[in-house]
């Protein structure tokens, strides 16, 4: 056939550490081909190495692959294209196919495309084929909905119940909150603020922030809008655009006001986008160890059990890592 390939000796096992590479005669050399899929559901991966299926025993012995088991692609995909995986298959070229969701496929994506971009003068190049499948999101809550409302008429009353009525809608509620819990003055408003990339809420180096404020990413709007509820959560002042000058005065006063216990903030946060219909929010909460104010603690514990499916993203300073404020913050509920 005049096909020559470039073999490899295994030696009885799938990736000795000792290479020995050796060609046949006359050949045309076949690229390696390194096939993944994920699956972000069962968070399973697969790893195919010239069609054949790695199995988890050789994977968990290597570890190019070990770092691929049991964890999210976005947790390892940037990490896992290295100059050693080329020297491994002693070629600068490797076709590479993946296969998994939409979005996986973007990340995927922008990984391949920095390897390549920072291998360019190496001459390593890696080539991509992507077989993306849409989400199904929407179908797939259509599903789950459907077996909730038949479970309805089943025999258990449990799931009749006003409770779980209510956190069936609360898992299907398009918000996702991200509640940043420290102690006082550790830097929680100024993290949400630098993120937003807006002074949005107010940051002293005294307790400052008193009530709760949601900051949610609206990607349609053009200008930031505001606006607060009372403690029974009726709105006191509507959503309205305020001026950059009168923005952050704005926030402070109702802040400052006993009668505010929520404030919402709504923008385009830059760097954060709507995906799979899931809106993004920072929670800011009040720091719980004011010793002056009782009611900061109580506004915290209220925000993260009332909070839709969410996320801490609990703020520790180095040198409080130890202190005793900061585990009392991370002990409340
Ligand atoms: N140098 C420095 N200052 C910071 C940092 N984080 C916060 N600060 C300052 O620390 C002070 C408190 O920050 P805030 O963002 O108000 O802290 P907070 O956690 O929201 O505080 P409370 O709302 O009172 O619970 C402000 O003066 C900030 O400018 C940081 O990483 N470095
Ligand atoms: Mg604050």
């Amino acid at each position: 056939m005049g096909v020559v390939r470039l073999f490899r000796h295994y030696s009885g096992r799938v990736f000795p550490k000792k290479k020995t590479w050796y060609s046949l005669t006359n050949i045309n050399v076949t690229k390696m081909k390194l096939k993944i899929s994920y699956n972000p559901y069962t968070v399973k991966t697969l790893v195919e190495i010239n069609d054949i299926i790695l199995s988890a025993g050789e994977i968990n012995k290597d570890d190019f692959f070990k770092i691929t088991q049991g964890r999210r692609i976005q947790q390892w995909i940037d990490v896992f294209f290295k100059e050693e995986l080329f020297e491994r298959y002693n070629d600068n070229e490797i076709y590479f196919e993946y296969e998994g969701t939409e979005l996986s496929v973007d990340d995927v994506r922008s990984a391949v495309d920095a390897f390549n971009k920072h291998h360019q003068d190496k001459g390593l190049i890696i080539i991509p084929e992507y077989i993306a499948h849409p989400a199904n999101v929407d179908e797939k809550a259509m599903q789950v909905k459907a077996l909730f409302k038949d479970a309805q008429d089943g025999p258990f009353d449990e799931f009749r119940s006003e409770e779980m009525h209510r956190a069936f809608e609360k898992a299907f509620a398009p918000e996702f909150d991200v509640t940043v819990l420290a102690t006082m003055s550790a830097g929680k408003s100024t993290v949400i603020n630098a993120t937003v990339g807006k002074e949005v809420l107010p940051s002293k180096n005294e307790a400052c922030t008193a009530t709760i404020a949601r900051v949610i990413n609206d990607d349609d709007l053009t200008t930031f809008q505001a606006r607060r509820l009372d403690q029974k959560l009726q709105v006191i002042d509507e959503w309205q655009e305020l001026s950059e000058e009168d923005f952050l005065p704005t926030i402070s006063d109702w802040n400052d006001d006993k009668e505010t216990s929520q404030i919402e903030v709504r923008g385009d946060i830059p760097e954060i986008k709507l995906r799979e219909g899931i809106q993004l929010a920072f929670v800011d909460t009040p720091g719980p160890n004011n010793s002056n104010d009782a009611s900061h603690r109580a506004a915290t514990v209220k925000a993260i059990n009332s909070s839709h499916p969410s996320m801490v993203l609990y703020i520790l300073n180095p040198e409080s890592v130890t202190s005793r404020p900061a585990h009392r913050t991370a002990d409340l509920q």
